[in-house]
């Protein structure tokens, strides 16, 4: 059976270290498997729940994008986007805000955790995200969604919305309902200052994270001031409760080179962190400095990054504005 990808990233800035291991090497294995259809979108549409500069927006597009061609994603073989180039993502998130029930958002907690205290405040765009979402996926009749772990709830409403768009308008199959694919390890990597909190573009803390345009020493100094604890690095059958940080770094060094956690513990069981650091440091300059080059000198070349949304966008608007007209067909329009 042939496979239909959706995924996105919010053009948001500071792309880092754990967008790239959660979602963005996924993407290119899944863009490289065969009888395989990725669709893979700048969500700029979500990026405007929460505020933003327009002028750095633009920025953070191109950047975003930059950052997908940097880490081996091809225009030619996958549909690469932004979101708001294509109007039938807003119609659809319309009229699935239609049938998606307020009881259901209720529930989410990411919009509880994104609002914090002050939920009053929070935009209506930032409560309504996960109707978006939703549209995003069914648009493009995706078999498989890869998702972190933190948006796995999200897709479990999107499955909800689109079984009850199917069954109240008595149209069976008419929204394919998706399955998750949830990356088996390393799906959630953590801030380098705290290893329970998750690491993100949004931190304070420049410090704890390794953004995507990093360079070597950046890279090499940030690792050097990770937070680690007193003892000597764990062995593979040690529990990892109370060493978080350990086993983040551990978990970065297993993802990058593709091996396994065990493995990783073998090798550096008994020795102390500064011998790791220097190594992790190494493995990470040797993975990401060449995608923070290559982000670069892409960067420069703006209309031709324009040029990939463009078509991007036309390829994705032929799909989606149909699937958006035979909606309304349903709905009786
Ligand atoms: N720390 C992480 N570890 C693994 N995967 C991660 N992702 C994000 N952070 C981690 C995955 O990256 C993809 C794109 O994420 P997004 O752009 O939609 O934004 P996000 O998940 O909200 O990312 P951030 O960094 O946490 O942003 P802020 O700080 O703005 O909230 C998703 O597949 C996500 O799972």
């Amino acid at each position: 059976m042939s496979k239909k990808i959706f995924s996105g990233v919010q053009p948001s800035g500071n792309l880092h270290l754990g967008n790239y291991l959660g979602a963005i090497k996924n993407f290119v294995e899944l863009q490289n498997e065969k009888n395989t259809e990725c669709v893979y979108c700048i969500v700029d549409l979500h990026a405007i729940t929460v505020k933003q500069d327009p002028k750095e927006l633009r920025r953070n597009i191109r950047e975003t994008l930059a950052a997908f061609i940097a880490s081996g994603l091809n225009e030619n073989k996958s549909i690469i986007f932004n979101q708001s180039s294509v109007p039938a993502h807003s119609e659809c998130a319309w009229i699935l805000s239609c049938i998606a029930r307020m009881g259901w958002l209720n529930r989410m907690t990411q919009f509880k955790e994104k609002a914090g205290k002050d939920k009053e405040k929070a935009s209506v765009g930032l409560y309504a995200y996960p109707v978006l979402m939703a549209a995003d996926i069914l648009l493009y009749d995706t078999t498989h969604v890869p998702v972190g772990d933190d948006q796995k709830q999200h897709l479990e409403l999107c499955r909800d919305i689109a079984q009850r768009f199917n069954n109240d308008f008595e149209a069976p199959n008419f929204l394919k309902v998706p399955e998750p694919l949830i990356q088996k390890h390393f799906s959630r990597i953590m801030s380098l200052k705290d290893g329970e909190k998750k690491m993100s573009k949004s931190d304070e803390s420049d410090l704890s994270r390794i953004n995507l345009t990093d360079d070597k020493d950046k890279i090499i100094n940030k690792i050097k001031k990770a937070k680690t604890d007193t003892m000597p690095m764990p062995k593979k059958d040690e529990n990892f409760k109370n060493r978080p940080e350990a086993l983040n770094l551990l978990e970065i060094y297993s993802s990058l080179s593709n091996q396994s956690l065990e493995k990783s513990c073998d090798e550096f069981a008994g020795k102390n962190f500064s011998f790791f650091k220097e190594k992790l440091s190494y493995l990470i300059v040797e993975k990401i400095e060449p995608i923070s080059k290559e982000i670069k000198r892409l960067l420069n070349e703006e209309k031709h990054l324009d040029k990939i949304l463009l078509e991007g966008g036309e390829k994705a608007n032929e799909f989606a504005s149909t699937k958006v007209k035979e909606m309304k067909k349903i709905i009786g329009f």
